[in-house]
Formats: C-alpha cells, structure tokens, sequence
C-alpha cells in the first residue's frame, strides 16, 4: 500500500481552503493508503507567536482533524515536536538542499515580503518540510497547489542524497486535487483564502456559526456583469465561489453553474451548500472540545506508531551520511 504524508500548522482557525484544498483529500486517503497526518507545529514557529496560543491552536487542530473524520485507528496522527527525528533530519535536509534553491521558493518572498522580522527559519522551512515527508518513505503527498513547489524541491532533494550517498530515501509525489486546489480569499478572490494572512471576512473558518458563514459568503465579491460562469481570469470572485460550490457538492464548478442565472442565487446556494458540510463537523469538534486528555492520549500513540517510521529511516541516513554510531 502506498505511503501518504501531509501536514498542516497550528497557526489560527481552519479554513475552507484548507479543506476543499487538502483536507477531504486526507480523509478519502485513509482507506486507499498508509496515511500520516501531522500537526506541524515547529513550522509555526518560523513567525513569532504566542505560546499559549500556539498550545491551544495545537490540541484544537487535533480536534478539527479528528471531526473531519480522520480516524486515529486507520491513520497515523500526531504532532511533529513530539517526534525528535523530524529536526534531527532537518538538518540533514538544510546540508543537501542548495541556497539558490531555497532562495527561489515563492512561499519564503511571500511571507517574508513586508514582515519587521524575517527569521532564519523562514528561509530554511522548505528543508524541515522535506524532513517530514522523507522520514516515512512517503510515496504521496496530498496538498493544494501552494505547495505543489515545496515538493518539488523535496524530490530534488531526495534524489540529491540518494545519489551522494547512496539509496537512502523514497522520492515522493505531489497529488493535488482538481477541485477546490486554490480556494480564493473571498474579499480579495485573486489571492489565497489563508489564516494567517488578516482577512477574516474574506476567511471561511470550518468553526464559524451558520450565521456567520452566511454573511461572509453573502458578502463576498463577485465582478462586473451579470453572467454566472466559471472562467478565473476574467470572473476571480464568481469563479472562486462556483469552485467552493462544485468542491463542496462533490462535483466541477462549470457543473455547479448549471442552472443559476443570478450572482444572488450562486452566493445563496454555495452558503447553503457550506453550511450543510460544516454542520455535521462542527457537532463533533464541539463533543471532542469537551475531552482534552482523550485527544493528548490519541497523539501520544499517533507519535508512537510515527517515532517507529522515522527512527528506521534516521538510522539508516546517519549510517550513509557516515556520521559515527553511538
Ligand atoms: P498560512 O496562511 O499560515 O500559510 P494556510 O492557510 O496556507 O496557512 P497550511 O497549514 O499552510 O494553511 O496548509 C494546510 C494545507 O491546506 C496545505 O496542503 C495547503 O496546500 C492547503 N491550502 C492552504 N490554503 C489553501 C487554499 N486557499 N486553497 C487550497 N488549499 C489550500
Ligand atoms: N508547508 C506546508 C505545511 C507542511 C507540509 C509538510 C505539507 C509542513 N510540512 C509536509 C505537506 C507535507 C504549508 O505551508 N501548507
């Protein structure tokens, strides 16, 4: 069975991009594959943060993860600081990937662009990413496109180290979904629906009440003319919200556009369509929420099952690399 590995940071709410993007994806995965989900904490730690934000947003992801239907039982979930390996090979990662290479990755120019401070981490993240999808000789990555070049760098990387020092890690692939694989901030529908970035009318949060998805939705913008159609580059704002519509009903979004004429039914159907797919998680999360000592215990055993992976592939990358037995 194949390998599958993703992960997400703790850094704010869920959003519906996350979830059309990469999260129902994750789910499906489960039964078709040996999936690993990971909280990855330690990239939130690339921006300066708070710490008791940073603990609650951890054990709440955990939650939203589990409510979404990722079951502790036929996949491995854990949180990445709780396995060492993962900054172990990190290392490693940074000592095979080039500057050059790092310096292209768009994700660095972006979060860096504007910030008072730009840590050494925030440039070096890429290689971290690529730790945690070697570690588990991970043959499949599921992400939105955002990420579709981190993987790439991660390939390179991998073949890199294999060549150098001989047949050491499994050289994975991206699968990104057609569907929902860029869903646009509502507000600003040419740029990426994102937590972290300060749109929260423009943000879907899997956690928002009906009433606010509605008004978010109802609120979003669309563009001039009248005509309902799918076509990004002249119609980002009807676009954007046909392709949350088609992702959240299970079909395309030129399908989604059969039959609405009016800019006013299209926003009535997608909030309709994302309420109906958030009630049921929400009810779950709310259960979980309640029990946070059962979700530390799930992680404590979803982090067993992934130090047994990663500390076989450690071995052998000390053992090529030459690095001297303890
Ligand atoms: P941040 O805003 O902090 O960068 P993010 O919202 O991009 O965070 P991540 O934790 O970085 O979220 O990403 C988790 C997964 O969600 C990744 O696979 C990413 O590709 C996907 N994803 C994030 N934003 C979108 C989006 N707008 N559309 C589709 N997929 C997305
Ligand atoms: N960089 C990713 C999050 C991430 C990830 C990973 C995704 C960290 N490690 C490993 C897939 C596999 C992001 O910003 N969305």
């Amino acid at each position: 069975m194949a390998r599958v590995f993703s992960g997400i940071k703790p850094t704010g709410g869920v959003h519906l991009g996350n979830h059309l993007g990469a999260l129902q994806n994750w789910v499906s995965l489960q039964d078709r594959a040996d999936a690993v989900y990971c909280v990855v904490d330690l990239h939130a730690l690339t921006v300066p943060h708070d710490p008791d934000e940073l603990r609650a947003a951890t054990l709440s992801l955990a939650q939203i993860l589990i409510a979404i239907g990722l079951d502790p039982d036929r996949c491995t979930l854990f949180v990445q600081s709780h396995v060492h390996e993962h900054s172990e090979c990190a290392w490693i990662m940074e000592c095979t990937a080039a500057f050059g290479e790092l310096r292209r990755m768009t994700q660095f120019k972006d979060k860096s662009e504007g910030s008072d401070f730009v840590s050494g981490a925030l440039f070096t993240y890429p290689a971290l990413q690529a730790s945690d999808i070697l570690l588990y000789d991970t043959n499949q990555v599921p992400v939105g496109e955002d990420q579709r070049q981190h993987i790439e760098l991660t390939r390179d990387i991998a073949v890199r180290f294999n060549n150098r020092y001989g047949d050491t890690f499994v050289v994975p692939e991206a699968v990104i979904p057609e569907a929902g694989a860029r869903v646009m901030d509502l507000q600003h529908p040419t740029a990426k629906m994102s937590k972290s970035d300060e749109s929260p009318q423009g943000t879907v949060l899997l956690l928002d009440e009906p009433s606010v998805v509605e008004k978010k939705i109802k609120r979003s913008v669309t563009d001039s003319g009248s005509e309902v159609r799918y076509d990004p580059a002249e119609k980002p704002g009807v676009s954007n919200l046909l392709a949350i519509l088609g992702a959240a009903t299970g079909q395309s979004p030129q399908r989604a556009a059969d039959g609405i004429e009016r800019y006013g039914d299209l926003k009535a159907a997608t909030a309709e369509a994302v309420i109906e797919m958030l009630r049921p998680i929400q009810e779950r999360y709310h259960e979980l929420a309640a029990d946070p000592a059962e979700t530390g215990r799930l992680l404590a055993k979803g982090a067993d099952k992934a130090r047994q992976v990663a500390s076989a592939t450690m071995a052998r990358a000390r053992a090529n690399l030459g690095l001297l037995e303890a």
